[in-house]
């Protein structure tokens, strides 16, 4: 099936040759070990997170404000975003320090619903008017 070895001069132009002569070779091959084990790294560094998106019953940027910046401080919680418009705020967090349901309550003691969940009455009585929307709209 395959043919004689080709010699290194028959697929490989000159100038190439010169550069993998075998000292840069070595060269080029720790640049590529250290960038893979970088890869690598990256790639476990991301791989605690998890992303979960949870419909609230915020209504508007204060809402968003409010939602995101409370979020904030709950364990585990990396990061948050609440589309306005739909009222889905996506959620960035550590699987192995907190889960959906402790979000979502979480979202509950914001003063929102979350999902099936009823919002805290008494957050929800602390909310700015603007924001104290029951079925979703002003
Ligand atoms: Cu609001």
């Amino acid at each position: 099936m395959y043919g004689a070895p080709l010699r290194e001069e028959e697929f490989m132009p000159a100038y190439v040759i010169q550069y993998y002569k075998p000292k840069k070779m070595k060269k080029t091959i720790h640049y590529f070990i250290a960038f893979l084990s970088f890869a690598l790294m990256s790639h476990f560094a991301v791989a605690g997170n998890d992303t979960l998106e949870v419909k609230t019953t915020a209504v508007c940027k204060t809402c968003k404000k409010t939602i995101e910046h409370n979020l904030g401080f709950e364990k585990g919680v990396k990061s948050s975003n609440l589309d306005v418009e739909s009222g889905i705020v996506t959620v960035v967090y550590n699987g192995k320090k907190t889960n959906p349901e402790k979000i979502r309550i979480a979202i509950t003691k914001i003063g929102y619903g979350a999902d099936s969940l009823m919002a805290d009455p008494k957050a929800f009585n602390k909310l700015p008017d603007c924001c104290k929307s029951e079925d979703g709209h002003h």
